[in-house]
C-alpha cells in the first residue's frame, strides 16, 4: 500500500521544475515526538526577481554557495554576510512592505553548526516552503520539493560524515510562482504568501529508528502499523504499549521492517468532541522509543448518516483559512494563534472545522485532538485552473495528498480527507481525482473521503415554484460524503429572501453536507438587510440558509464560509473589501458580526437536540 504509492509518485520525475519527491520525503512521522533543533530565527535573503541565477547560473551569482570575493575569485556579485535579514518561519510579503506583491524566487541562507554523530541519523525537516523549494548544503543540491503546504525532509547523515564537524552553509530557494501545471494553479482566492512559511528542524534519530507509527481503531481494537528504518529494521523485536491499558505487546518486524500490533481497548474512553481523551502510545525498539498522544474513535457512514463511535453525529462546522487574528494577516500561524482560531470556532458552537483549502500546520490537528474538534483536511486541487490532463500535475497532487495523509493519519481529530474544492465536471477531472482517492484509501482506509463539489450542480427542475438543485457530480460515486459549496443569495440572482425557494437534493445514497455558503459583510457596517456588505445582509442570508439546511434530507452538517475575513488579492472593492474576502463571521481583529450569533444560536439548538 503505502510504499507502492510512494514509489509511483517518486517515478514522476525529479528534473528541475518537475513534480519531485524522493522516498526520503515521506520518511519520518511524528515530528514532535523527536529530538530536534529548530533552525528558525534570522536568515539572510537575496531576491532574484528575474530568476537570473536559476536560469543562467554563473559563479558570480551562485547563491547556493557561500562565496566570498578574493583576488583569486574575481568578481562576485553577492555576499551573504551583508545581505538583508528575514525571520523564519514567515512570509516575505508581510515581513517586508516592499515585497507585499513579490512573486518569484528568493534565496535564503543560514549557517548550520553540527557534525557527524556516532549512531545517529540527522535529518533536515522542512514543515513547509511556499511554493517550490530547492535545498543546498555546502553548495551541493540535496533536495527539491514542490507544494507549499506539506512537509519534506532530507537525510544529511552521509554528507556530514564526509564533511565533518563545523559550520555548514544551508541555502533554501523558495519560488512562490505558480503556473499552468502547479497545485493550486494560477487562480485561487487567498493570498500567495511566499517563503519558508513553517519551521525548519534538524532532527536526530538513532541509526535504527522508528520511522512511522500509524494507529487507528478497528472495532474494539487499536491497530498499530509500525515501520522501522535502518540496517537492523528487519526481523527486529519491538514493544508497544498504550497508557490506560494493561501490558506491553511484543512483536517482530518482517524482512521489510514492518509490524502490526493489535491492542484491545475495551474500557477505554472513546475520543469525541465531548470527551477528547488522549492516550500515550509508546513504541520501543532496542535503539529507539517514540511516543504519540492518540485518540480512540471510529468514523464511518451508514446510509445517509455519519457515525462517530457508532452514533449518528451532526457536524456543526465552520470553514477557515490558516491566517491569525490581527490587523494584518500572515501565513505563519503560531500554535497559540492556531489555538485562538480553534477556540473561536468552539465559541461559535462548532464540533467540526473545515481546514480550507490546503494542509494547515502540523500543530493544528494536534490541537484539535486535544480540544475535541473534528477536522476536514484538504489539498489545494482548487477550481478549474488545474491541469487535470497533465501527468505532472497528477503526480504532484498525489504527492501532496500522500504527504498530508502520512503526517496526520494518526490524528483522531481528522475525520475526513478532501481531495478537491469546486472542480469542473469532466472525464479528466474525475479520473484525476479517482486516482488521488485510490491512494488515500490505500494509505488510510480508516477515514471518510470527500470533496467540495461545485455550486454549478445540475438544476433538477422547478416544481410548484420551488427550484430543486440536485448534486449529480459523477465524482460522488467515489466519495463517502457528498459536500457542496453553494452561494444562493450572494452569487447568482436570488436575494436571501428567495433562498427558501430552493431545495437541495443528493442523488447518492450517501450523507451530504454544505461545505460552504456565505456572504460578504464589513464588520461594523450596518443597514437595511437588503443592502449588500452590511452585517444585516449576511445575518439574513444565514437565517434563510439555515432553514434550508434543516429541511435538506440526509444533511449531516455544514461548514459555512467562513470563520474570519482573509486576505485575497482578487477582492478589489475599495470600500468594502480592500483586498480582504469579507465572508468571515468575525473581522480580522476578531470582532463578531451579526451572522456569528445567528449561527451560534443554530448550533446551540443543534447541540441540544443531540
Ligand atoms: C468558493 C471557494 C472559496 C472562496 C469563496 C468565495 O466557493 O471555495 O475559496 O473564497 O467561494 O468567497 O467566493
Amino acid at each position: 500500500g503505502a510504499i507502492a504509492a510512494v514509489q509511483l509518485v517518486a517515478a514522476g520525475g525529479v528534473a528541475f521544475g518537475q513534480a519531485s519527491v524522493s522516498p526520503t520525503t515521506l520518511g519520518l512521522g511524528n515530528l514532535p515526538g523527536r529530538e530536534r533543533r529548530a533552525l528558525d530565527g534570522t536568515w539572510r535573503y537575496i531576491l532574484d526577481p528575474f530568476d537570473v541565477a536559476g536560469r543562467k547560473p554563473t559563479g558570480r551569482r551562485s547563491f547556493w554557495q557561500n562565496r566570498i570575493e578574493t583576488d583569486d575569485t574575481g568578481l562576485i556579485e553577492y555576499e551573504w554576510s551583508s545581505s538583508d535579514e528575514m525571520t523564519v518561519p514567515g512570509d516575505w510579503n508581510t515581513a517586508e512592505p516592499e515585497l507585499h506583491y513579490y512573486d518569484g524566487p528568493v534565496y535564503f541562507y543560514r549557517t548550520l553548526e553540527t557534525g557527524p554523530q556516532q549512531g545517529l541519523r540527522q535529518i533536515l525537516y522542512f514543515e513547509a516552503v511556499n511554493y517550490a523549494a530547492t535545498i543546498w548544503l555546502n553548495g551541493v543540491e540535496i533536495a527539491r520539493h514542490e507544494g507549499g503546504f506539506t512537509p519534506f525532509q532530507v537525510d544529511i547523515t552521509d554528507i556530514l560524515q564526509r564533511t565533518g564537524s563545523g559550520v555548514h552553509d544551508l541555502v533554501v530557494r523558495a519560488d512562490s510562482r505558480h503556473g499552468p501545471e502547479t497545485v493550486p494553479g494560477l487562480d485561487f482566492d487567498w493570498k500567495n504568501w511566499g517563503g519558508i512559511t513553517r519551521s525548519v528542524w534538524l532532527v536526530e534519530v538513532p541509526a535504527n529508528y522508528i520511522r512511522d507509527v500509524y494507529a487507528r481503531l478497528d472495532g474494539d481494537e487499536l491497530l498499530v502499523d509500525i515501520a522501522l528504518d535502518g540496517q537492523s529494521a528487519g526481523n527486529a523485536s519491538l514493544d508497544v504499549s498504550l497508557s490506560g491499558s494493561n501490558g506491553t505487546h511484543a512483536a517482530q518486524t518482517d524482512a521489510e521492517g514492518r509490524a502490526t500490533v493489535r491492542i484491545a481497548i475495551a474500557g477505554l474512553t472513546r475520543w469525541s468532541p465531548d470527551a477528547p481523551q488522549l492516550y500515550d502510545l509508546t513504541v520501543e525498539t532496542q535503539s529507539d522509543r517514540l511516543i504519540d498522544a492518540i485518540g480512540l474513535r471510529t468514523i464511518e457512514t451508514r446510509g445517509r448518516e455519519v457515525l462517530l463511535n457508532g452514533e449518528p453525529i451532526f457536524l456543526r462546522g465552520i470553514s477557515m483559512h490558516e491566517e491569525a487574528f490581527g490587523p494584518e494577516a500572515t501565513r505563519e500561524v503560531s500554535q497559540a494563534e492556531a489555538r485562538a482560531l480553534l477556540a473561536e470556532a468552539q465559541s461559535l458552537g462548532c464540533n467540526f472545522v473545515r481546514l480550507a483549502h490546503y494542509p494547515h500546520a502540523d500543530h493544528v490537528a494536534r490541537l484539535a485532538d486535544e480540544m475535541g474538534i473534528m477536522l476536514w483536511a484538504e489539498i489545494p486541487v482548487y477550481w478549474e485552473e488545474i491541469a487535470y490532463d497533465s501527468p505532472r500535475t497528477l503526480a504532484l497532487a498525489r504527492q501532496m495528498m500522500t504527504e498530508l495523509v502520512m503526517r496526520d493519519r494518526s490524528r483522531a481529530s481528522v475525520v475526513m480527507w478532501s481531495v478537491a474544492n469546486e472542480t469542473p465536471q469532466s472525464e479528466e477531472r474525475t479520473r484525476f481525482l479517482e486516482t488521488v482517492i485510490a491512494d488515500v484509501r490505500s494509505l488510510d482506509p480508516s477515514r471518510l473521503i470527500t470533496a467540495a463539489l461545485n455550486k454549478n450542480v445540475d438544476v433538477g427542475g422547478v416544481r410548484d415554484g420551488e427550484s430543486i438543485i440536485e448534486v449529480r457530480d459523477p465524482l460522488g460515486e467515489s466519495l463517502d460524503v457528498v459536500a457542496i459549496n453553494q452561494y444562493e443569495g450572494w452569487y447568482g440572482n436570488r436575494t436571501p429572501g428567495e433562498i427558501s425557494q430552493v431545495s437541495f437534493r443528493n442523488s447518492y445514497e450517501k450523507p451530504m453536507m454544505f461545505s460552504e455558503f456565505g456572504a460578504g459583510a464589513l464588520y461594523g457596517h450596518r443597514g437595511p438587510r437588503e443592502e449588500r456588505w452590511t452585517e444585516d445582509y449576511q445575518a439574513w442570508l444565514y437565517e434563510e440558509t439555515l432553514k434550508v439546511v434543516e429541511t435538506t434530507p440526509g444533511c449531516v452538517g455544514l461548514a459555512p464560509w467562513l470563520l474570519k475575513d482573509f486576505r485575497s488579492p482578487r477582492r478589489w472593492h475599495g470600500r468594502f473589501q480592500d483586498l480582504w474576502n469579507r465572508k468571515g463571521l468575525v473581522s480580522p481583529e476578531g470582532g463578531r458580526k451579526q451572522a456569528f450569533f445567528v449561527l451560534q444560536d443554530f448550533y446551540r439548538r443543534k447541540a441540544g437536540e443531540a
